[in-house]
């Protein structure tokens, strides 16, 4: 049984499969710890954005989604709820310092390319969203999945960034990296990583994981 098993655990976020909340959400069904699923209706939005007001009652610290709540006490931040979430299911270790600076780089590397998508998508001048978009496409996103193809490739014992087995790091990348070759995003080509082999071999581990697969279906009803 596990040790943690009684805490009650709530995870906000929004209704869409994002890696901030996925990366948790996962790692949670991963490890069969029970938590409720909260995703935010319109509504609830609106008193976030007004006062920072949870469906909970209590004030989320950033104003910002996700924020985990446990036995009524809450948190934010996506690299810490991740964390959190890893540690009771087994997917950060809890003593093993190396191991887990190398998965908290990972989780910081997430940060910074999702920041500079969000960067490239502030301009709605449509010339310059286009130039900001190409920048990123055929730029920073390049670089960035460069470093952590070595990254991988420096991994000998596996497909996963650090160590033999499956962590946080590669849930939080397979997720980001799912948006970002999803065709969705204005200027960024649905084949942008095609010329990264470890970054592909990642993808189809993290797939092949049977609680991912279990996961999608359950929640999306379809693998996406
Ligand atoms: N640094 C935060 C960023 C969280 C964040 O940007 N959340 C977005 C949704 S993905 C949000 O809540 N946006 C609403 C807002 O900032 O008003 C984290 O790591 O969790």
């Amino acid at each position: 049984m596990h040790e943690f098993i009684n805490m009650e655990i709530t995870l906000y976020y929004f209704k869409i499969p994002f890696w901030r909340a996925e990366v948790a959400r996962l790692a949670l069904f991963i490890g069969d710890i029970p938590f409720k699923d909260y995703r935010f209706e319109s509504q609830d939005t609106e008193e976030l954005k007004k006062d920072g007001k949870l469906p909970n009652g209590l004030i989320a610290p950033f104003k910002q989604l996700p924020v985990l709540d446990v036995d009524g006490k809450i948190f934010a931040q996506t690299g810490a709820i991740a964390r959190f979430c890893g540690k009771l299911s087994g997917l950060y270790p809890k003593n093993n310092e190396f191991e887990a600076a190398q998965i908290d780089q990972i989780i910081e590397a997430a940060q910074d390319i999702n920041y500079l998508v969000t960067l490239s998508g502030r301009d709605k001048e449509k010339e310059r969203l286009e130039l900001a978009r190409k920048i990123l496409a055929t730029k920073h996103l390049p670089k960035w999945f460069q470093f952590l193809e070595n990254l991988l490739s420096e991994n000998k014992d596996s497909n996963f960034f650090v160590g033999n087995k499956i962590s946080i790091a590669d849930l939080a990348i397979w997720r980001l990296l799912g948006w970002l070759s999803s065709g969705l995003l204005d200027g960024v080509p649905a084949n942008i990583l095609e010329p990264y082999e470890k970054l592909n071999k990642l993808r189809e581990e993290v797939y092949k994981h049977p609680k991912v697969n279990e996961w999608m279906l359950k929640t999306y009803g379809k693998i996406i």
